[in-house]
């Protein structure tokens, strides 16, 4: 065990993010002291590292978290790894007799941002400072380049930033190309780092919550081409790996995308005759984090129904045997394609590129309204350059989102920005043609479906709203507005009875 007493920074928590990320803030030159709540797994990792890693020497770990804090210079920096909720909770706590005014707490962790907002009211009034900052990319991104999202006081980031912007992503500044040319020992320091700060409290744990609606819709959007092409292409997956990877070169170029191709191009290890995705169980699961951010469109009145459905898509799927059994008795019509199968993979591509762009719509939809909430103030270009690397989403089209809110940061919403209004004239029809031949032949895609209904509802100048609010004051008096007067003046009217007096509340 090392007993170095000046780290710059120590980290709590070393299951998967926590491990990598100590060695990506010690490839960077950063020695950090680590502690774990179960000792055996610091001593392991610790032991791994002197003998596997470039930068071991930079790495020290303590059993006992007084020692662990005292190993850190003044005012210390302490990131939390653990797992999200009572696990972060219980850490802090135990944390907080050692610490000393000044010190900073960063909750890597993937709090639900109303915990962020009370734990950093809690901490501050202890004369402590605390940032919640999300972690993106996973075992990769932690080791190599994450997004990082912090919120908190200017003055606790002033004393992260230089580590966070070290060990972020980079992407390059011109082009937003991130940079990936990953190797242990050799950390990657030219490009813009995919950090910045969010603003205070909460704000950069919400903006990791909406990253991971996001991914949620991201994902069923490409599970549905996959599920169109299987089902009424009838291919294999191979042939479909082909088409995500052809995709990949064009505007759809993402890390999604590029994974997918590998995952459907995969053979089972059990049997080399086969692909593994057709020997996995279709059921998804989740931790939260997608519902988080539906709940919260809910709460603001935010349509981001296509972020939902990406959700719900997902507990359709937990249903399993419930859908086996349902498969017996509710039939639904044959499945009968008949048209020509290169033409119809287009209109797919097309369909997903569409639906793409309504998806991250309302993703900037929902933090626009969160900020008005919470009082924050959120630069969405520079949001958008952030998620370019290292994150789950990471994508070619940020940058035209960067581009979009660059040319218009009050823009209301992505879709009346010049380049994706031009692309959505472009592939409605496609995506309309696919949406249809997917009800015809009954095909489930909420996701494709709900981001149309979303695209066409949100350039409707008129909707039935007008029957449903007539209906709510026929039922309920709960009155309506008149076309014909000004916005705001509510009226109401006893029904049915044709002419009895319209009064105005
Ligand atoms: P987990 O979320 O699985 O958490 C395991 C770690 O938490 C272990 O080190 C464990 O210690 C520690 N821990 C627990 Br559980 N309860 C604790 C407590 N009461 N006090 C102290 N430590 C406690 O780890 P992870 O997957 O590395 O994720 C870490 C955080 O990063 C989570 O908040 C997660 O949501 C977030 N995140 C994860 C990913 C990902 O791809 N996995 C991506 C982005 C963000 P032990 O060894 O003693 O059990």
């Amino acid at each position: 065990m090392n007993t170095k007493a000046s780290s710059d920074i120590g980290l709590v928590g070393l299951a998967v993010m926590g491990q990598n990320l100590v060695l990506n803030m010690a490839d960077h030159g950063y020695s950090v002291s680590v502690f774990n709540r179960t000792t055996s797994k610091m001593t392991a990792f610790v032991e791994r590292v002197r003998k596997e890693e470039p930068s071991s020497e930079r790495v020290y770990g303590y059993d006992t978290l007084e020692a662990f804090v005292d190993s850190i210079n003044r005012p210390r920096k302490i990131i939390l790894l653990v797992q999200a909720g009572r696990g972060t909770d219980a850490t802090i706590d135990s944390l907080l007799p050692y610490l000393q005014e000044g010190d900073i707490v960063i909750d890597g962790g993937n709090a639900h941002w109303m915990d962020t907002i009370r734990r950093e009211k809690e901490i501050r009034a202890r004369g402590l400072h605390f940032i919640g900052s999300g972690v993106s990319g996973g075992e990769l991104g932690a080791r190599f380049g994450p997004a990082l999202m912090p919120g908190g006081s200017e003055e606790a980031w002033a004393s992260l930033r230089p580590i966070w912007e070290a060990i972020a992503a980079k992407v390059d500044p011109d082009t937003g190309k991130p940079y990936e040319d990953y190797e242990p020992g050799k950390p990657i320091t030219q490009g813009t780092p995919c950090t910045t700060h969010l603003g205070p409290d909460g704000a950069g744990h919400y903006v990791k919550m909406v990253h991971n609606g996001i991914e949620y819709i991201d994902m069923q959007l490409i599970c549905e081409s996959y599920f169109l092409m299987k089902e009424l292409l009838q291919m294999q997956a191979d042939e479909i790996a082909a088409v995500f990877r052809d995709w990949n070169q064009g505007v759809l170029d993402s890390y999604l995308i590029e994974i997918t191709a590998d995952i459907l191009a995969q053979r089972d290890p059990r049997d080399d005759s086969r692909f593994l995705v057709d020997r996995v169980l279709d059921t998804a699961g989740q931790k939260g984090t997608g519902k988080w951010t539906s709940v919260s469109a809910l709460d603001l009145g935010v349509p981001a129904n296509a972020m939902a459905e990406a959700v719900f898509a997902r507990f359709l799927s937990a249903l399993k045997e419930e859908r086996v059994a349902a498969s017996r008795v509710l039939k639904g019509p044959g499945v009968a394609f008949d048209g020509d199968r290169d033409t119809f993979i287009e209109l797919i591509r097309q369909a997903l590129y569409s639906s793409k762009i309504c998806a991250y719509a309302q993703g900037f939809s929902l933090m626009n309204e969160a900020q008005k909430e919470f009082n924050w103030q959120l630069n969405f270009g520079t949001i958008a350059m952030l998620f370019r690397g290292g994150c789950i989403i990471r994508a070619r089209f940020l940058q035209k989102i960067t581009d979009a809110y660059r040319n218009d940061p009050e823009l209301a919403n992505l879709m009346l920005d010049p380049h994706f209004r031009q692309a959505l004239h472009d592939g409605q029809s496609a995506w309309r043609e696919v949406v249809a031949a997917a009800a015809v032949n009954g095909v489930a895609v909420p996701a494709l479906m709900s981001a149309l209904a979303y695209f066409d509802g949100y350039r409707i100048a008129v909707l039935p709203a007008n029957l449903l609010q007539a209906q709510r004051d026929y039922f309920g008096a709960h009155s309506y507005e008149r076309t014909d007067e000004q916005r705001g003046r509510s009226f109401h009217v006893d029904w049915p009875v044709d002419g009895r007096p319209e009064i105005e509340l």
